[in-house]
């Protein structure tokens, strides 16, 4: 049977959901697609996002979604060169803090963090961006008492322009049979202003331990998302240019985490990028394509269906194209 999904905003084009629960409600934090005069190209020189909405609701299927409006925007933002790409939220203390991917002055991507006093914002960016920060695409898990950041992309993502944290001379991808360029992930200091750690690598691996290749077309490629299920890791990501979403179970939120299968198989559009929720007894994939758009990738709708799980705890494979 066909999976029933919403088009969550009709109103205007966004992408990259993420996705929490604050005060009972669900908020959605995603990227704001703009009209634009690029040419599509591998950097991502379309993706022109100059500012964040925050929406709500307490239904995703059926319930009314609220937009709070502009909750950040690039001119503010002392650092801001250009492009505001996926980010994401979370709580502490009563304070709610925004992750965001920015360019700089430069052209290179660093994460910035913004502080509000409510879900909805508006949230104010500190000064700089996170001290030795790199690469886009951010998830921000809550762990007991840790906050975990997982970011890193690939081609526009700049991911292969680093190795162990470091800016290499020049970019290395692997190819073939090398394994695959992972994601990473970073514990956020007490003040959740800046890392705590040197960042380390997020492996996929296969059933026998070996990480995924560069050559596999359900390796990591960029939007990383980790929620728990029944005491089990979920690591799921987009595997770009095969535009695929992927998951992956692990034991230990640092991973490794051991393939398991595809969430989505590819949507109209070339990205795909997603969180997973689970509210009031049910899961909810949250994700984007470019269907109302009439196949514009730069120009994305967000979406939203059940997700379903079997009993031994793997995900029931959903169509990312409705019949
Ligand atoms: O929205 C810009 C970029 O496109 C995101 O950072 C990627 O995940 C892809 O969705």
């Amino acid at each position: 049977m066909a999976t029933k999904k919403r088009y969550l905003f009709p109103a205007d084009y966004m992408a990259d959901p993420s996705v929490h629960i604050f005060n009972d409600r669900v908020y959605i934090y995603p990227s704001h697609d703009w009209e634009c005069e690029n040419v599509e190209n591998d950097n991502g020189d379309q993706y022109v996002m100059k500012d964040y909405h925050v929406l709500s609701t307490d239904d995703p299927m059926n319930g009314e979604v609220i937009d709070h409006g502009c909750a950040l925007k690039l001119e503010d933002i002392p650092w801001a060169g250009r492009q505001m790409w996926d980010n994401d939220c979370q709580e502490k203390d009563g304070k709610y803090y925004m992750y965001f991917p920015l360019k700089d002055k430069c052209d290179i991507f660093r994460i910035g963090v913004a502080v509000a006093d409510c879900p909805e914002g508006p949230f104010i960016p500190q000064p700089d961006p996170i001290r030795g920060s790199y690469s886009m695409d951010i998830c921000v898990l809550k762990d007991g008492e840790d906050y975990l950041m997982y970011f890193g992309g690939l081609w526009g993502g700049q991911l292969q322009r680093y190795k162990d944290n470091k800016a290499l001379e020049s970019a290395y991808l692997p190819e073939g049979e090398e394994p695959a360029l992972p994601s990473r992930v970073v514990k956020l200091t007490d003040d959740m202003l800046q890392w705590a750690e040197e960042p380390k690598p997020v492996y996929v691996v296969d059933e026998e331990g070996n990480p995924l290749k560069a050559n596999d077309p359900h390796r990591f490629f960029e939007a990383s998302w980790v929620h728990k299920h029944n005491g089990k890791y979920y690591f799921s990501y987009s595997t770009g240019d095969s535009h695929l979403l992927c998951y992956a179970i692990g034991d230990n939120p640092y991973g490794p985490f051991t393939y398991k299968g595809v969430i989505l198989t590819p949507v109209v559009g070339w990205t795909t990028h997603h969180s997973i929720l689970e509210y009031k007894g049910k899961t909810y994939l949250f994700h984007h394509d470019s269907v109302p758009s009439g196949g514009k990738s730069w120009l994305r709708s967000l979406k939203v269906c059940e997700l379903t799980y079997n009993e031994d705890g793997t995900i029931q494979t959903i169509e990312g194209i409705d019949e």
